[in-house]
Order: structure tokens, then C-alpha cells, then sequence
């Protein structure tokens, strides 16, 4: 491994700071996440969002998503600040044409939460969604899948063996959440949050961020109790 400057990275010999081989990162810069799921079933997606933006649960109150929305936040990773503009959706059909514009987004580092309902027989089965997106964005597009609902365990209908399955065949990261009890929420955007930041600062010479193992390690498995 080819090392320049001190460990400490202060100084060289000719008195000269430096040029740091950490990519610093750009604490200006805005990821785009956007969260979509199967349609027709009203699986969560602006519950999680209040709650990861206001740490509450809408509860009974259904709050349709009219339009397209967004909510912005700011995710603290290794004490840097990484900007998420989180974009709510509302309709498969509406979607579709945002999402057009989303995929040739030439910024990159775009990011898909991809939601289905426990409660739901969509949830488990091969998703239309997860397929186009795998088709039309770009390579290094981050998604993950989320089972929300979680603390519904009477009427849940999908088995996170079949939610595991489903992420297995796309490669893509799985948990299940619940915008209700906030569980996994958090860990949702920040592993997002952190492989974005792992992403821009990231040298040649150093191994990826495993955002798979890092939710492997950081998740809460929901038990038959939906606790
Ligand atoms: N029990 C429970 N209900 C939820 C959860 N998330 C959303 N809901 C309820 O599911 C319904 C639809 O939620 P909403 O966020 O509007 O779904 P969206 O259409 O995907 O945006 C609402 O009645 C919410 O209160 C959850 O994690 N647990
Ligand atoms: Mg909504």
C-alpha cells in the first residue's frame, strides 16, 4: 500500500500539507431516496417517512399522498453531515413517469426504499418495481427492500423468510419495519445515509462498505410477537 504523508497526515518533508488520500466529503451534496411500493396496497411508505422526519406515528389517520412530495434530512454519519431529500410517492401509474426522469438522473448515488406490507400477499412475491428499477437505473443505484408493518404480527401474512427470499434474488438489503413502533426505521436511512458517504469518500485501496452485514449486525428481528 503506497502511503504518502506521516500517519498523522500533517506535514511532509518539505513542509507542505499534504494532499490527504482521504476523499474528503462534500457535506453540500443532496442524495435523492425515494420511496416506493407495491401498488394499490397502502403498505407505509409516508408513515415511515413521518417518522423517520418527526419521529411520530400518523395512526389511524390516513393520510393519502397527494402529489409527489419530499422531506429533507440531514443524517449524521462518523460526524458528517449526509443531506437525504426523501421523496414520497402516491400511485404506481404517476409514478412511472417520475420515475423515468429519476433513472437518468446523471448525478447518480440514487436511492430506492422499496416497500411492501407484511399484511399484504404482494409482499414476498416477485416485484414488477424491483425489476424495472434493476433495469432502468443506473448500476451503482442503492436499494433496499423493506417489509413495514411489522408490529402487526396477527395479520401478517408474509414470512420474513419469504421478505429475506424476495432481497436474495435482487441483491439487495432486507428488513422489516414499522413506522408504528419506529423500529428499523432509522437503521433504514442511516445504513443508506452511510453507504452514500461511504461511496463518495471511498479510496481504490480500501475495502467497500458492506451495508448488508452492517444491517445484518444493526437490525432488530422481529419475533412472532411483532416486538
Ligand atoms: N400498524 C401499522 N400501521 C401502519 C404502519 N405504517 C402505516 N400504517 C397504516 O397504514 C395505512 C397506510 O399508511 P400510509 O403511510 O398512508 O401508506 P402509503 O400509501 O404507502 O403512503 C395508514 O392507516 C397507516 O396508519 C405500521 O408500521 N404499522
Ligand atoms: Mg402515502
Amino acid at each position: 500500500m503506497v502511503s504518502s504523508g506521516s500517519a498523522s497526515g500533517s506535514s511532509t518533508d518539505d513542509g507542505h500539507t499534504p494532499t490527504s488520500n482521504i476523499c474528503p466529503y462534500n457535506e453540500e451534496l443532496t442524495h435523492k431516496t425515494i420511496l416506493v411500493g407495491d401498488s394499490g396496497v397502502a403498505v407505509g411508505k409516508t408513515c415511515v417517512l413521518v417518522r423517520f422526519k418527526d419521529g411520530a406515528f400518523l395512526g389511524g389517520n390516513f393520510i393519502a399522498t397527494v402529489g409527489i412530495d419530499f422531506r429533507n434530512k440531514v443524517v449524521d454519519v462518523d460526524n458528517l453531515k449526509v443531506k437525504l431529500q426523501i421523496w414520497d410517492t402516491a400511485g404506481q401509474e404517476r409514478f412511472r413517469s417520475v420515475t423515468h426522469a429519476y433513472y437518468r438522473d446523471a448525478q447518480g448515488n440514487l436511492c430506492f426504499l422499496y416497500f411492501t406490507s407484511l399484511c399484504s400477499l404482494c409482499g414476498g412475491r416477485s416485484s414488477a418495481w424491483l425489476t424495472e428499477i434493476h433495469e432502468h437505473a443506473q448500476k451503482d443505484v442503492v436499494i433496499m427492500l423493506l417489509g413495514n408493518k411489522s408490529d402487526m404480527a396477527a395479520e401478517r401474512v408474509v414470512k420474513m423468510e419469504d421478505g429475506e427470499k424476495l432481497a436474495k434474488e435482487y441483491g439487495v438489503p432486507f428488513m422489516e419495519t414499522s413506522a408504528k413502533t419506529g423500529v428499523n426505521v432509522d437503521l433504514a436511512f442511516h445504513a443508506i445515509a452511510k453507504e452514500l458517504k461511504h461511496r463518495a469518500t471511498q479510496q481504490p485501496n480500501e475495502p467497500k462498505f458492506q451495508i448488508h452485514d452492517y444491517i445484518e449486525s444493526q437490525k432488530h428481528k422481529t419475533g412472532c410477537c411483532g416486538l
